[in-house]
């Protein structure tokens, strides 16, 4: 499994490699994990989404990397408040966005930064939650019954909504001691009314238990039951293996971290519900206002036969 894509920048200086990360921070990137070896540093800044960008024909940014953002122009004033170098400066571009370039300090290259004008994904993906977290408050419910495989998924579902967006402060982590105690614990946090998805993460292995089978059934059951009653997305982290050897797999190695996947379904779910509450809120809208049209006729004819009425009454 791929787990990221990123752009390296390496420069020589102890100062250049601050006023990079500073520089990037700044502009709203997340900082990320750092490391300092021997030989070597770093410290990753992230965004909501990364990806490689093929495009053929003309008016592409000129630059060695780019930014979509909310608004161009006020990442462009932020920008110039801090001083950072505009190469290019803030313009309407033919394919409906604003664009600006800067300059990267220590001669890095060229960062392009733009927002489109109008949310043309709205409307494609209107059946889709997306991969942001910005702004939504999750819970996550970890079993403490197979603590080597649950703390992996853990992390994994830590790392997944810090890189979709979320804040740590919107993450509240509930530990609990066992696969059976994690819907109970789940449904609490839906309760509260704080969450916008529940994350449930456990490990189940059929080697350690004669009762493998209730035990899934019932954890699996109680979680879908809690999702359903309360109306809260709850994401499916429960490992239920034949072996510690496939739990390990799938808690980091081989079969990726079903830690990481759950979070991300939360976070799609979270984000649809939004994104359905939106559309819904449209139609009732839509509806009020032809009931309002058919209200403002009714009250027409009322008055008509009213005047219709007095007139007879003066004949
Ligand atoms: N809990 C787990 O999370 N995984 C298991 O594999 C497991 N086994 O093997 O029994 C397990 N048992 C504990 C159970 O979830 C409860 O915590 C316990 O029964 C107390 O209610």
């Amino acid at each position: 499994m791929i787990k990221s894509i990123h752009k390296l920048l390496t420069p020589k200086r102890e100062a250049d490699f601050h006023a990079l990360v500073e520089f990037f921070e700044a502009l709203g990137l997340a900082r990320g994990e750092s490391w300092k070896g021997r030989n070597n540093q770093g410290v990753k800044v992230h965004a909501p989404e990364a990806g490689v960008e093929i495009g053929m024909g003309r008016g592409f940014p000129q630059a060695d990397m780019v930014i979509e953002c909310d608004s161009a122009d006020v990442l462009y004033e932020a920008a110039k408040r801090r001083r950072f170098q505009i190469a290019e400066e803030i313009a309407d571009q033919q394919w409906d966005a604003r664009m600006f370039t800067l300059e990267l300090p220590a001669n890095a290259g060229r960062l392009a930064i733009f927002s489109y004008n109008q949310d043309w994904r709205a409307k494609s993906q209107a059946g889709e939650g997306k991969f942001d977290a910005s702004g939504k408050r999750f819970g996550i419910v970890v079993s403490r019954f197979n603590a080597f495989i649950t703390e992996r998924l853990l992390a994994g579902a830590l790392d997944a909504l810090r890189h979709a967006g979320a804040s740590d402060r919107d993450i509240e982590v509930v530990k609990v001691p066992g696969a059976f105690e994690v819907p109970s614990a789940a449904r609490s946090l839906a309760e509260a009314g704080k969450t916008d998805a529940v994350i449930c993460l456990a490990c189940i292995i059929r080697g350690e238990t004669s009762h493998y089978e209730h035990l899934a059934n019932e954890v699996t059951r109680g979680i879908g039951q809690s999702a359903q009653e309360t109306g809260v997305p709850h994401a499916y982290g429960v490992l239920t293996c034949d072996s510690l050897e496939q739990a390990i797999d799938r808690a980091g190695l081989k079969m990726g971290n079903k830690g990481w996947d759950a979070a991300l379904s939360a976070v799609e779910m979270a984000s649809l519900k939004v994104a359905r509450k939106r559309v819904a809120g449209k139609r009732v809208a839509g509806r009020q206002s032809s009931v309002a049209r058919k209200n403002v006729a009714g009250d027409q004819l009322s008055e008509d036969t009213g005047s219709e009425k007095q007139r007879r009454k003066h004949r």
